[in-house]
């Protein structure tokens, strides 16, 4: 049911996508920036329309959006924290992301769903902690929602691919 891939999320084939997008939801560097650049012009704009409706996205929350030119069905946009040194409320933060993410994909149909390691580039989140997060939040979901058939962690930097390897196993 969980699955490990060493990659970029654009190419791969599931029911969604997760980006790590920032609160404006208008694109950025990262993650994000490929997923706009491989997916074109129709997430942009749905995503300035979600933003015009809500004023964007807070750290933790997610939206959803078409996916473009992608081979994904949908791109789910959440926002993960910005890494303060842990008493921020981050490590609750993260796993909200996650759980937002997990909890809108379930509502849209979605069974098969890949995330990229929110907040562990730009935003400087450790690897390791983050992974933990990932995985125990990931796996708590998938004990209670029955809906959903495959999350893929896709790695795009070896570091966090060999923590996942490692987490994975225990
Ligand atoms: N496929 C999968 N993972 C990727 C890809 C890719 N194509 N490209 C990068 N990563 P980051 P953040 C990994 O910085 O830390 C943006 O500017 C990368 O190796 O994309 O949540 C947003 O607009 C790292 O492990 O996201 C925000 O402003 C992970 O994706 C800000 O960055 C996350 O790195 C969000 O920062």
């Amino acid at each position: 049911m969980i699955k490990l891939l060493f990659g970029d999320i654009t190419k791969i084939s599931v029911d969604a996508i997760v980006n790590a997008a920032n609160s404006s939801l208008l694109g950025g560097g990262g993650v994000d920036g490929a997923i706009h650049r491989a997916g074109g012009k129709a997430i942009m704009d749905e995503c300035i329309k979600i933003s015009e409706r809500k004023g964007g996205c807070p750290a933790g929350e997610a939206v959803i959006t078409t996916a473009g030119k992608l081979p994904a069905r949908y791109v789910i946009h959440t926002v993960g924290p910005v890494w303060h040194g842990g008493m921020k409320n981050e490590d609750k933060l993260l796993a909200n992301a996650y759980i937002n993410s997990l909890k809108l994909a379930v509502k849209n149909g979605v069974k098969t769903i890949a995330f990229p390691n929110i907040s562990t580039g730009v935003y400087a989140f450790p690897k390791e902690r983050a992974a933990k997060i990932a995985i125990s939040t990931v796996r708590q979901f998938l004990k209670t929602d029955k809906s959903l058939s495959e999350v893929v962690f896709v790695c795009f930097d070896r570091e966090n691919f060999v923590i996942y390897e490692r987490l994975l196993k225990v």
